[in-house]
């Protein structure tokens, strides 16, 4: 793997993939009802009802997805910002691409740009007043700024190269890029006023090298991004002055992939995609890290495809899509790899989603519309309940509810049999 700077010496980490396995020795729920010693139809009837129960509370906690956008145009790409307000879009109005923002509560839609070439990628500022995004002017596509009020629109970039990927500071004051330049795809920061326009990678000649999905701290200061060469991809993190590169991960082989990285607002973690091989969709699996390199941590192991992961202001939170075709599902889960919590089940096709900074918003595509799901109950505090992440991770278990709905079940269980002995 060649880097793609000349800046610091990378900091290599072995080889990521098995490395940090969520540990699975918890035992699962049928294991211990099996242990009761009750006959087998009590014990699955019990199992169900426990099911039920749990499945309930835990979906309880978060509302139903709620569709904001509801036009039969076709949105995507919902960025959210940080402070759970604000959702940034693109629909396409039957010609290109335009720019939106609505409230997250469906309120206050505006359309932002109104032309006759594509507006896309939508990045927005935490607190929700400044989108940039791409527009295509004559074939390249240029880095523009507008405030979410319609005014102050700029563009950044003279529009004479293409400008790929963004991502806005939370701050709304630096905006990192990519941009094709000959058979490379490099990245570059510009500040929000069109000044500052730096490149923060290098052109390696015979090599070609794609930056994709850069990812930028609230700060400014630390930008995440995906540099691939031939085969292989990898996560890097690099200071916005262009200094301090650090590549996070290594592949192994010809076949593995790291993808799809997402710096928390406070540049304290970076989530990302690790693919064991590229000709198995069901292969990637989510990753955490620290920026500086330490830390790395498997937050998911189902083998089903777990992937484009966002990460919360503070790095607590993941949200990420799992699945295929019309069953993929939005899931989040700590930091710590408890709490896997399924957001959506049901058969629409969900994409993309994307994380408030206090973890409690998640919106995402689904169908060409816009929808939000809220965690009503909990507010912005973490789960304190330890999910062990059973039965494939799709509904998790926390060890005190099993321990609670056991005595329960085992106490109801004996009172039935007294009653029916004294009864008979
Ligand atoms: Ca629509
Ligand atoms: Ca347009
Ligand atoms: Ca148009
Ligand atoms: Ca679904």
């Amino acid at each position: 793997m060649e880097t793609p700077t000349p800046a610091d010496t990378p900091t290599l980490l072995p080889d990521i993939k098995p490395t940090a396995y969520i540990s699975s020795s918890s035992t699962s729920l049928s294991d211990l009802l099996a242990l009761s010693g009750l006959p087998n139809k009590t014990t699955s009837a019990i199992y169900l009802v426990i099911l039920a129960l749990v499945s309930l509370a835990q979906v309880a906690s978060w509302s139903t997805p709620t569709n904001i956008t509801n036009s039969p145009n076709p949105d995507a790409d919902a960025c959210m910002s940080s402070n759970g307000e604000k959702i940034a879009f693109a629909r396409n109005d039957g010609n290109d691409w335009e720019i939106y923002v609505v409230n997250s509560d469906g309120t206050g839609l505006r359309q932002l740009t109104d032309n006759l070439v594509d507006d896309s990628d939508p990045s927005i500022s935490s607190d929700g007043s400044r989108v940039a995004f791409t527009h295509d002017s004559s074939g390249k596509r240029q880095i523009c700024i507008i405030n979410s009020d319609g005014s102050g629109f700029k563009e950044l970039t003279d529009g004479t190269q293409d400008d790929v990927q963004l991502s806005i500071s939370g701050d709304g004051n630096k905006i990192v890029f990519t941009r094709i330049v000959d058979k490379n795809i490099l990245l570059f920061v510009i500040t929000s006023d069109g000044t500052g326009l730096k490149q923060l990678t290098e052109s390696k000649g015979e090599y070609t090298l794609f930056v994709t999905n850069p990812s930028i701290s609230d700060d400014g200061k630390k930008v995440a991004f995906q540099d691939s060469v031939a085969v292989g991809s990898n996560i890097f993190v690099v200071n916005s002055d262009g200094t301090g590169l650090i590549q996070l991960t290594t592949t192994s082989g010809d076949y593995s992939k790291n993808i799809s990285p997402s710096i928390s607002g406070d540049a304290s973690k970076i989530a990302f995609t690790y693919t064991a091989s590229i000709l198995d969709e069901h292969s990637s699996e989510i990753f955490l890290v620290n920026v500086d390199g330490s830390g790395l941590t498997q937050l998911t192991s189902n083998n089903k495809g777990a992937r484009y992961p966002t990460l919360n202001g503070d790095g607590s939170k993941v949200v990420f899509l799992q699945g295929f075709d019309n069953y993929t599902e939005i899931f989040i889960v700590n930091a710590d790899g408890s709490g896997l919590t399924r957001l959506t089940s049901n058969n629409d096709k969900e994409q993309y989603p994307s994380i408030s900074g206090s973890g409690n918003k998640v919106a995402f595509e689904s169908n060409g519309n816009v929808v939000v799901i809220t965690d009503g109950s909990r507010g912005n505090q973490t789960p304190s309940l330890d999910y062990t992440g059973s039965l494939n991770g799709e509904l998790a278990f926390p060890t005190e509810i099993i321990v609670v709905c056991l005595v329960v079940a085992v106490v109801a269980a004996v009172l039935v049999i007294i009653y029916l002995k004294r009864k008979g």
